[in-house]
Order: C-alpha cells, then sequence, then structure tokens
C-alpha cells in the first residue's frame, strides 16, 4: 500500500482473516457535532461497533495520512482541531499532497472504505439535494459517490435540512439501491418517518448481507447500497419544533450568504442551538444506532463468506 494510506494493524488484521469491519466517518465529528461532545460520541460509537463484535476503523485524514482506522490521540486530534478541513472526495488528494488534517464526509469515506476492503459504513443521514437546489444547485456529491461505490452505508436517510423528495428521486436516476431495515418508511433524520413510502424492506442484518451478496454475484455492483434505518418514534426530535427551526434556519442561511460545503455544517449548528440541544440528542442517538446495526451488518456478511 503507498505511504499515504494507513490502515490500522487491528483493522487490517480483522480484514484479512474476514472478521466483521464497519468504517465510520469523521465529518460528523469534526464538523457536525459541537466540541467537546464530538469526542466523548467518536469513541462511544467505537464502542458500539466492539460490542457487537466487530472492528471499528474510523477513518480521516492525519498530517496528509489517509487513515483507515484511527488510533484515540488521531480522533482526539480531528475532534479538537480548528484547522480540520471537510474533505470530499475531490479534495483528499489536495490534503494529502499539502499534509494536511481532514475529516472524511460520507463520499470520501466510502470511496476509502471500499479501496481498502471495507465493505460496511455507518453515518448520521446522508447528504442530497438541498431545499433550494433549483437556483442554488447544491447537491451534496454523496450522490454521485454512493453511485459508483460498492458499500453499504446504514443511515437514518438523508438529513431532513435537504429536499427529500428530489434526493429519492436522485438515487433512483443514480441507480442507487435503498433498502429499509425494520422500516417500510424512509426516515427522516431527526425524524423517524419523511414521509416517503420505500419500495424494499428487510427484517434484520441478515436480510441485507443477502441483497449485499445477490448484487456481488449478479455484478450489480459497484453502486451503494443505503440501509435506511429510523430512530424509534420515541427518540425522535418532536415534529413542530423541527418545523419552526428548520424554517427559521433556512432563512438565516439565505441572509448569511454561506454557499459550498458550509451549509450543511451551518444548518446542523442552527438546530443544536434553537433545539437547546435536543436536536444534538437525537443526531447522536440515529449516530449510535447506526452504527450497531451496521456492525451487526458486517457481522452477518462476514458469517456468509
Ligand atoms: N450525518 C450527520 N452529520 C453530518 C454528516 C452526516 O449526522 O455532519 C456529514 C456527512 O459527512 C455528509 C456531509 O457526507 O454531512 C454532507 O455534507 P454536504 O451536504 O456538504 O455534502
Ligand atoms: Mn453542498
Amino acid at each position: 500500500m503507498s505511504v499515504a494510506l494507513r490502515v490500522r494493524p487491528e483493522v487490517a488484521a480483522a480484514l484479512d482473516e474476514g472478521r466483521p469491519v464497519v468504517a465510520l466517518e469523521s465529518t460528523l465529528i469534526a464538523h457536525g457535532l459541537p466540541h467537546p461532545d464530538n469526542l466523548r460520541v467518536a469513541r462511544e460509537v467505537e464502542a458500539i461497533v466492539a460490542d457487537e463484535g466487530a472492528v471499528a476503523a474510523t477513518i480521516g485524514v492525519v498530517a496528509g495520512v489517509v487513515t483507515v482506522g484511527l488510533d484515540d490521540a488521531a480522533l482526539e486530534r480531528i475532534a479538537t482541531r480548528a484547522d480540520v478541513v471537510k474533505l470530499g472526495v475531490r479534495d483528499v488528494a489536495v490534503a494529502v499532497a499539502q499534509r494536511r488534517d481532514g475529516a472524511t464526509t460520507v463520499a470520501s469515506t466510502a470511496r476509502i472504505a471500499a479501496h481498502a476492503g471495507i465493505r460496511v459504513f455507518a453515518t448520521g443521514g446522508l447528504g442530497g439535494v438541498h431545499r433550494e437546489a433549483r437556483e442554488t444547485w447544491d447537491e451534496s456529491a454523496d450522490l454521485v459517490a454512493l453511485a459508483t461505490t460498492p458499500v453499504a452505508v446504514v443511515c437514518a436517510g438523508v438529513k431532513s435540512i435537504l429536499d427529500v423528495h428530489a434526493t429519492l428521486e436522485r438515487l433512483e436516476s443514480l441507480g442507487v439501491c435503498v433498502v429499509g431495515i425494520g422500516a417500510r418508511s424512509f426516515p427522516g433524520f431527526y425524524l423517524t418517518d419523511s414521509g416517503h413510502p420505500l419500495d424494499w424492506s428487510v427484517d434484520d442484518a441478515e436480510g441485507i448481507a443477502a441483497v449485499m451478496a445477490a448484487r456481488g454475484d449478479l455484478g450489480l455492483d459497484p453502486g451503494a447500497l443505503v440501509v435506511a434505518n429510523p430512530l424509534p418514534l420515541d427518540q425522535q426530535l418532536d415534529p413542530d419544533l423541527h418545523q419552526r427551526v428548520l424554517d427559521s434556519g433556512l432563512a438565516r442561511l439565505r441572509d448569511a450568504s454561506v454557499i459550498g460545503k458550509d451549509v450543511t455544517p451551518f444548518l446542523l449548528s442552527h438546530f443544536h442551538d434553537a433545539t437547546s440541544g435536543a436536536s444534538l440528542r437525537v443526531n447522536i442517538e440515529i449516530i449510535k444506532h447506526n452504527a450497531r446495526v451496521a456492525a451487526r451488518i458486517a457481522a452477518a456478511w462476514a458469517a456468509r463468506r
């Protein structure tokens, strides 16, 4: 492997031996959650994955080294330093060449995970088409990466700050397979149900592993498998509060002339402030829930091999 890529020995050993591995992204640590909660959550999520018998591989870029499986010092560095750059797929090589610290998004984490041989990945909510995309053309690079990367991504749908309907249409055009786990409705990130029905759902991790196997056997990869995993109803954000805070956030976004990759962190941080931390608690539960389910899928996948 190249000098720019480092796979943590525990992760490499698990991959070699066919044991379950779960990739985790670092943008939600560096740019999606406030300090100091972010570092605590990053550690807790890894512990959940380990608790389920899988090896966690949090992915990020440390001083120009793409790292699959950040150790605790690196997690702390990504969670605390102010100069950690949000890296989409197109940014990774520049950050490596310039020896920067960077946090990887869903798109870049998925690509690096697949490159390293990891097939299961957990995040919070995917990026997608923004609500004013007709004017702004703001569509997350997550979508294109999902169309071309063979990895199962466990998520609570797409972030509810987005145009969910438009995002589902784009996922269909891009040929991205979307399957619910224990759900008939596409989740709405902070909300259990986005109001959009799912075409496909399975009951458990074995059901997802069976879909992964069929995709591989038939050469239907290299697209991703989106595993839609809603939070239980009693843990969702209050829908009325959600609507109010979303409206105020979108209005503030327009006034602040925030663009590009700062849009999503801006809106998430508005939610965390304007709900006095309620959305933060929900976001943390989403990430933990997805990590647990991803670990079970990784185990079911490893058992089939
Ligand atoms: N899920 C969360 N919080 C986050 C993200 C996902 O709960 O902050 C991140 C992911 O890294 C995702 C990114 O790829 O938000 C989307 O950013 P953008 O809309 O700029 O593509
Ligand atoms: Mn964008």
